[in-house]
């Protein structure tokens, strides 16, 4: 089993969508290991982030992520990275999948719902952001 980062962000959380999407999530065959309720700062945000740093939505994206509370989820599966972003479907709900999260309550792609670690971005570093060994449970 391999582990994820999933993300709820501000504009589902507003939106009260976060049952709805854990379920599809939890439906898709993942455990939640972890899961938290945070209000990211800009600073927090812009680490997040860096990967990002110097594309022109970068701001947008730290303003954005830190606009209000998210859902954060440590998720276990096989292949749990690139099953997640099946399962989340592409950047812009536009384009993505019919079906897939972002293409059932996408509304931009800046607004697109969730975060889902890239499985080349290193995952582990994502979750160790967030999470503590001690706030993953292998049950
Ligand atoms: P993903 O979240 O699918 O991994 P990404 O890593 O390329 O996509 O970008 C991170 C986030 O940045 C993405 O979820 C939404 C935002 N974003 C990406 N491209 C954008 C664009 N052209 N305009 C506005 N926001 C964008
Ligand atoms: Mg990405």
């Amino acid at each position: 089993m391999k582990r994820t980062l999933l993300i709820i962000k501000p504009d589902a959380v507003k939106r009260n969508l976060a049952g709805e999407i854990l379920k599809r999530i939890i439906d898709a065959g993942f455990k939640i290991l972890g899961m938290k309720m945070m209000w990211l700062d800009k600073d927090e945000g812009a680490r997040f982030y860096e990967i990002h740093k110097g594309k022109d939505f970068y701001e947008w994206l730290v303003n954005f992520i830190s606009s209000g509370p998210i859902v954060v989820c440590c998720l276990g599966a096989e292949d749990a990275p690139q099953k997640l972003r099946t399962v989340v479907g592409a950047t812009d709900p536009k384009k993505a999948a019919v079906g897939t999260i972002r293409n059932l309550f996408g509304t931009s792609v800046g607004e697109n719902v969730v975060h889902a670690s890239a499985p080349d971005e290193d995952p582990e570093r994502e979750i160790k952001f967030f999470f503590s060994e001690k706030e993953i449970f292998n049950y």
